[in-house]
């Protein structure tokens, strides 16, 4: 039998290199379609040992010729769009480019799909952002979308034209509304992983200070690896739906950076408030944690906190790794790496 074909765009990301890497052991030829500079070292894909399962093509999701050339070569039977410049701080510097390739993109990915053929089913990456700020204690599928960013903006473009798409021509279109997920291939910039890679290179004696923005605002982080699979199982259904996919618990940005220290033996002694509250080694009297407004942004998403209780229902998808477990295997890693 004809293997399915899988296109993933962003394939070199996060995200994608876990979906790639689940996809190739459901035996999918799997299309992994990313800028080249995207994948200039590869690292996720060499972490993963999958760079010589993939096909990998060049595109850009701001060039729809590059995207109508891939429908052209391939016949593919789902398309999993998760090519975004996804770094909401990024967003507010450059948000017309955010705008082009996060909203306007996904629109090129649906009508190459309408153009090329209406059966080929199509996954888009939307987020918990476009929820942003929210009055409600936990969010669902009905949650009001109250974006705060250009990238949450562009996201809620993109969510609502796959759901356009969906009604208008029938496409099996649908949304994945995850909220955070990460993972010890998470890019630096974000807050999990800088946390992880700064206190283990502080460990290490090789720096000496985690400079972070606002440590209050609250997160519902799950584990990538997990959530990918998610992604397949909502285009085996019968229907197009979308879906909250989280973990129901969420924590402040200051409870990662407390958990993560244990991880390290550090003990940490919070003082002070706001721009001048600082992290403090019980063990040495040093800070080691302090505010750079820098890392502040314009505006703000201060409490999020997803149910997944529909996905458990309709597609028995619970989330199986728990935040301290994730922390450990993110400290883990990162220690391993800062060593060498
Ligand atoms: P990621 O690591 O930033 O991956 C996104 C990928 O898209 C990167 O490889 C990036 O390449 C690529 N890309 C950016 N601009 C592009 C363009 N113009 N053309 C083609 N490729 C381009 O993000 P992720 O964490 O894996 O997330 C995957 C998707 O899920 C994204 O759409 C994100 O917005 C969404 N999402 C993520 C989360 C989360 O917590 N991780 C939650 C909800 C939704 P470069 O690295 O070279 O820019
Ligand atoms: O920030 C605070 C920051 O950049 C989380 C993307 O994958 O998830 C991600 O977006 C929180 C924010 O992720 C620093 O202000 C404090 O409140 O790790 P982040 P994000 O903005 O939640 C969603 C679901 C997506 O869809 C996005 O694509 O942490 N924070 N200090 C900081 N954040 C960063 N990055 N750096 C700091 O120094």
């Amino acid at each position: 039998m004809n293997k399915k074909i899988a296109l993933i765009t962003g394939a070199s990301g996060q995200d994608g290199s876990y979906l790639s890497e689940f996809l190739i052991k459901k035996n999918y030829k799997v299309v992994a379609a990313d800028r080249r500079s995207s994948r200039a070292d590869n690292w996720r894909h060499k972490y993963l040992g999958i760079e010589d399962k993939v096909i990998y093509e060049d595109f850009d999701l701001a060039d729809i010729d590059s995207i109508f050339r891939l429908f052209k070569k391939y016949k593919f039977s789902e398309v999993y769009n998760l090519a975004a410049q996804s770094f909401v701080k990024g967003s507010f510097e450059t948000p017309v480019s955010t705008s082009n390739v996060t909203g306007i993109g996904t629109l090129r990915i649906l009508e190459a799909i309408r153009f090329f053929n209406k059966k080929i089913k199509f996954y888009q990456a939307s987020t918990s952002e476009m929820i942003g700020n929210t009055k409600s204690k936990m969010q669902n599928e009905n949650a009001e979308f109250y974006p705060r960013s250009p990238y949450a903006c562009a996201k809620v473009f993109a969510h609502f034209i796959t759901q356009n798409y969906r009604e208008a021509y029938g496409i099996f279109a649908c949304s994945g509304i995850l909220f955070n997920h990460e993972s010890p291939i998470r890019g630096e910039e974000f807050v999990t992983r800088k946390i992880t890679k700064c206190l283990s290179e502080i460990k290490l004696g090789k720096k000496n200070i985690l400079e972070l923005g606002n440590l209050n605002s609250k997160r519902d982080w799950g584990f990538a690896k997990d959530y990918v699979e998610v992604m397949w199982l909502m285009l085996q259904q019968k229907k197009p739906e979308d879906f909250v996919i989280s973990t129901n618990k969420s924590y402040t940005i200051k409870d990662f950076v407390n958990e993560a220290a244990k991880n390290l033996d550090f003990n940490i002694k919070w003082v002070n408030k706001g721009k001048n509250e600082k992290g403090i080694n019980i063990a040495n009297n040093k800070v080691i944690v302090k505010i750079n407004p820098k890392f502040y942004r314009p505006s703000e998403v201060s409490n999020l906190k997803g149910s997944y209780s529909k996905a458990l229902k309709k597609l028995k998808w619970y989330p199986k790794t728990k935040i301290k477990q994730l922390v450990k295997i993110m400290v883990f890693e990162d220690l391993k790496r800062v060593s060498k």
